[in-house]
């Protein structure tokens, strides 16, 4: 401890003072009258290699050797997984938690730029100190550094600007005092945050400087919940009271809002009915009176057809994703209007809302069951909601009913694994033919029970994703909450791009449960390809028939990802096809559940058929077709494309 000028610092490098400054950031919030206290930054990932075995790898080494609970370090296999274990994370924590990311220059900062991408895409905070090379260019250029003869001041870690919410670079040790509190500012605030990088040159990491006290010190941020105007309630009240098929969209918003009692409350009291978007799943309980389900191209039919005449639609917390809207066909009413709730003005305003109130979903609801005393919607209504919930769940019922043999349907696969579940279990997933499937037909008991990243739909993420939201339910646990289990459902494609986090898993003996459904390929992007008229062309896994130069029809690759999985060290249970498959799969899932939470991870494998599709949505998506064509198939899908896209609405904004 010294003085410079007369204020107190201490001398440190520049990497032990982010390290220190990182520890002592906690996250406050209150939610009605629940008081969180947490810290922000819990733990460092961090792979090693020039730019930060030295200066971060040395400050973490220091801390932990001085109090390992300062700065926990973390493993990983892969910088890209080690991100998406901080969206899972942050994800589960409602976002006042997330980690902080250490790469090497080079490939190690660059691996992370999809994990930027997801996070951002997301609107779930990640914090990334990808290194960078010398400021002062002693070693120029060094291992791993890009040169661009046109700006010699560009290095691989600019790529993340247009990835990220906010990008810092630290060139000098004074620009740390900036560079972490607007990125601290940026991944608490409910609006803006998303991925932050502060790039952090080798030899800066390694410097040392005075650091003034203060910074060091226990700093608080609090979670803004900004509340909505009175004047636009009054509106959007009158809108509401004046309609005759309103139409609620529920989104992530509304669950990092708390706002689910609120939401249960407002439909109880009007009879306005909800459709979920993917991050939305959870705002109610799947049999709810009011609860439609998903919405929109990998929605329910009963979500889809109150949408269709709606006349005013209120979204909450949604940002109105493509799939939401059908691409833009899911509303046929010519009147609609749209009222939007969100914490983010971009969202507020889309589809040209006359209507938009920028606050928290949670406050901006409290207020609207205040001023909607006495409306309710026709009975009419209510009985069309009835009808069209019945149809569907008949739908489901009948999908999850075993009967495929010897390869079952992944609809079946899919309804053992939520019976073998508890409520309070989270299942999760990212891309592939799972995630629509889970959304239209996933029956959410449980508010934190479902998590599919559908905003960015990254193969991969789900090994990875699924070991960060197990981290935060045992720290849940372990802070007197509910015990859940983590069962991630995982295609064999997306089982290929990324697993080896199941080592990170194995490590530290977490007890993550996987469910690999092997169709050998792609089904989703198979079954994609052949609405299209593009004839599942490269969506298998077949041996190359080199005449032809084809992988379409060459046999099934002698792959064994159980195999694969064990080798790892993970304990494996493979599912023989034949009759008994699905009564194997369930108890499968019992017994792993059943397994010591400090067991290490379990992986399940079974195969399935990629014919089998789940039933349909009675919804569309824009994905354009040639307009000219040699195939056959291509017309014909052409003709059925210029029939849908005739529907689609110019919907502003
Ligand atoms: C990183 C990445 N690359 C490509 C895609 C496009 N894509 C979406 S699903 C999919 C296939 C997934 O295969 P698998 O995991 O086996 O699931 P299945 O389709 O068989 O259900 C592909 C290639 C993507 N979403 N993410
Ligand atoms: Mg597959």
């Amino acid at each position: 401890m010294g003085t410079t000028s007369g204020i107190a610092t201490r001398r440190m490098t520049v990497a032990q003072a982010v390290v220190e400054y990182l520890s002592k950031q906690y996250t406050v919030d209150s939610i009605g009258g629940v008081e969180y206290r947490e810290r922000l930054i819990p733990g460092t990932f961090g792979i090693f290699g020039h730019g930060n075995v030295a200066g971060v790898g040395q400050a973490l080494k220091q801390y932990q050797q001085l109090d390992p609970a300062i700065m926990p370090y973390y493993q990983g296999r892969n910088e890209q997984a080690q991100a998406h274990q901080a969206v899972g994370y942050a994800r589960h924590t409602r976002r006042r938690q997330t980690f902080a990311i250490s790469t090497s220059i080079g490939p190690g900062s660059s691996n992370l730029l999809t994990g930027a991408a997801l996070a951002t895409t997301n609107r779930l905070p990640v914090l990334l100190l990808p290194s960078d090379t010398f400021a002062t260019r002693a070693a120029d250029p060094v291992l791993q550094q890009l040169e661009q003869p046109y700006a010699y001041d560009i290095t691989v870690n600019d790529a993340f600007r247009p990835l990220t919410k906010f990008f810092d670079r630290v060139s000098r040790p004074e620009q740390l005092f900036s560079a972490f509190h607007h990125g601290l500012r940026v991944l608490t605030d409910p609006a803006e945050t998303g991925a932050v990088t502060i790039s952090l040159p080798q030899d800066v990491q390694a410097e040392a400087f005075d650091v003034p006290a203060e910074f060091l010190a226990e700093r608080e941020w609090r979670i803004r919940r900004p509340d909505a105007d009175d004047d636009d309630i009054a509106r959007a009240a009158d809108a509401i009271r004046s309609a005759k098929r309103p139409l609620i969209i529920a989104g992530g918003g509304v669950l990092y809002a708390y706002a689910n009692e609120e939401l249960a409350k407002f439909v109880e009291l009007t009879g306005i009915p909800v459709g979920n978007t993917q991050a939305g799943v959870g705002v109610l309980p799947w049999d709810h009176k009011f609860s439609l389900g998903a919405i929109g191209s990998t929605g329910t039919t009963a979500a889809n057809a109150i949408a269709a005449d709606a006349d005013l639609i209120i979204g909450i917390g949604t940002r109105y994703e493509d799939f939401t809207t059908a691409s833009r066909t899911a509303f046929q009413n010519p009147d609609v209007k749209f009222i939007n709730i969100n914490v983010a003005a971009i969202d507020a305003y889309k589809h040209g809302a006359t209507l938009p109130i920028v606050a928290d979903a949670r406050k901006a609801l409290v207020k609207l069951n205040q001023a909607l005393g006495g409306y309710r919607v026709g009975a009419d209504l209510e009985q069309k909601i009835a009808a069209e919930k019945k149809r569907w769940d008949a739908t489901v019922d009948e999908a999850f009913d075993s009967r495929s043999t010897p390869l079952p349907a992944q609809n079946e696969i899919i309804g053992a694994t939520s019976r073998a579940m508890d409520a309070a279990d989270v299942v999760i997933c990212a891309a592939g033919s799972l995630p629509g499937d889970l959304h239209k037909m996933w029956r959410v008991r449980d508010p934190f029970g479902y998590h599919v990243e559908y905003a960015y739909s990254c193969m991969g993420y789900e090994i990875p994703g699924g070991l960060g939201v197990k981290r935060a339910a045992m720290a849940e646990a372990v802070n007197g909450g509910t015990q859940r289990d983590v069962v991630v459902m995982v295609g064999d494609g997306s089982y290929l791009m990324m697993h080896t986090e199941l080592v990170t898993a194995v490590a530290e003996r977490i007890k993550l449960i996987v469910v690999l459904i092997q169709n050998h390929g792609y089904a989703s992007i198979g079954s994609l390809s052949e609405s299209l008229g593009s004839q599942r062309f490269g969506t298998q896994y077949r041996s190359l028939n080199e005449e032809q130069h084809s992988f379409d029809e060459g046999d099934t690759l002698p792959v064994d990802l159980a195999l694969n999985a064990e080798s790892l060290g993970v304990k494996v249970i493979r599912i023989e096809p034949g009759e008994k498959v699905i009564a194997e799969l369930e108890q499968a899932i019992r017994d792993a559940k059943a397994a010591p939470e400090r067991g290490g991870p379990i992986l399940i494998h079974v195969e399935s058929d990629p014919l089998l599709d789940a039933p349909s949505s009675e919804s569309w998506w824009d994905v354009p077709v040639s307009q000219v064509s040699e195939l056959d198939s291509t017309q014909q899908a052409y003709q059925a494309y210029t029939d849908h896209k005739a529907r689609q609405r110019k919907l502003l904004g």
